[in-house]
């Protein structure tokens, strides 16, 4: 059963001034935090609520993809994007260890996930119709996560930062085997071409969604920027990531599917039309096009494997068993 109710993370008591002082002195000396610190209350709630999103994105980012393993057009093709999506599954695996670091179960967070309680990231929630899919996520949503998450191994909190680091260099690969798809793809046939712009078409806007609300709605930014959990606003990582991005579509021959985009020479940014926040409005409460289908593949999953985890326990119980015996 999923349940509900409050998390341990709800139940404890607010810093003391003078600890939060040193604190901050400590986080303005760009010192690193570790598990057996003394850390604010919010800055631990913080640091739980983004690393398990971000594990849980990392988890649910396996099955758009995953879709495609049996239909990849070639054994290369299919062995890469194997290794990626077990790259993903890693992710998800150390950034929940990252999280439990910080006094939280791992069990307790699945549930959120699982019961619907817990964000994961909104790109995840729109399906992957063609094989140029694969390659639109690779380059643009492995992409956007790059721009976000390399600052992320600078984070304040040792071990999410050390997490990252392992993190960004594997997202390197899988956005190059995206562009590498989207490069052969624009190469090939009309037809071809025409599945690599239909998937830039479909997935451009939800990726500058991944970068969050825009800075003036975005409710965390402050406090995270101000504990060195985050290094840039939404709004500024989104802006380079799109202009990083541009480029990188003309050298394919693409259309970036935003009539209003210009290169602003004085600024030296492109930029880009309005984004609908009513979409990614309602993807967040739950009403995006793969919502549903994607907690249903995952509760499945879970359940499908709760005798596997119950044979570890067995195990490990009778490994322990046999350990207390001999040393007796
Ligand atoms: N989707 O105050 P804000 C990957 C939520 S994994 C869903 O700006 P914050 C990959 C936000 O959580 C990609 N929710 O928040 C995996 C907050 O909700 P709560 C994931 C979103 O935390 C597999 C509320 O909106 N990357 O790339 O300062 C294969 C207000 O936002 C989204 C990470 O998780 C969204 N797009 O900034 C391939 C990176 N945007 O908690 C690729 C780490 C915002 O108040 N996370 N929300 O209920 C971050 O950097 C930050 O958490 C965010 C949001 C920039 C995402």
């Amino acid at each position: 059963m999923y349940t509900q109710g409050l998390n341990s993370i709800d139940k404890i008591a607010a810093p003391d001034g003078e600890q939060a002082e040193r604190f901050q002195a400590r986080i303005d000396a760009d010192d690193r935090i570790e598990p057996n610190d003394w850390m604010p209350e919010q800055y631990r709630r913080t640091l739980v609520r983004q690393i398990s999103q971000h594990a849980h994105s990392e988890i649910v980012g396996m099955l758009p993809e995953g879709n495609w393993i049996t239909r990849a057009p070639s054994l290369r093709r299919k062995a890469a994007l194997l290794a990626k999506v077990q790259d993903e599954g890693g992710h998800g695996l150390y950034l929940y260890a990252a999280a439990e670091t910080l006094g939280v179960s791992r069990e307790e967070l699945i549930d959120q996930l699982l019961s619907g309680r817990a964000k994961y990231s909104s790109i995840f929630n729109y399906p992957t119709l063609t094989w140029a899919d694969i390659g639109a996520i690779g380059w643009l949503v492995d992409g956007a996560a790059i721009m976000n998450q390399i600052p992320l191994c600078r984070c304040s909190y040792g071990p999410y930062a050390r997490a990252m680091i392992r993190v960004c260099k594997e997202e390197s690969f899988h956005q190059r085997q995206g562009y590498e798809i989207m490069l052969t793809l624009s190469r090939g046939t009309p037809e071809q071409k025409e599945m690599a712009q239909d998937a830039l078409n479909r997935w451009w806007w939800p990726c500058l969604m991944m970068f969050g609300p825009p800075d003036g709605e975005s409710q965390h930014s402050d406090t995270s920027m101000r504990w060195k959990i985050k290094r840039f606003s939404n709004d500024g990582l989104r802006q380079k990531f799109v202009d990083a991005t541009v480029p990188q579509a003309h050298f394919l021959g693409l259309t970036i599917p935003d009539p209003t985009l210009h290169f602003d020479e004085a600024g030296g940014h492109w930029v880009y039309g309005e984004i609908d926040w009513d979409e990614f409005r309602r993807v967040l409460a739950g009403d995006g096009p793969c919502n549903r289908e994607r907690l249903a593949v995952r509760r499945k999953a879970h359940e499908d494997g709760a005798w596997v985890r119950e044979a570890a326990l067995a195990y490990a119980a009778k490994r322990s068993a046999a350990t207390r015996q001999k040393a007796a």
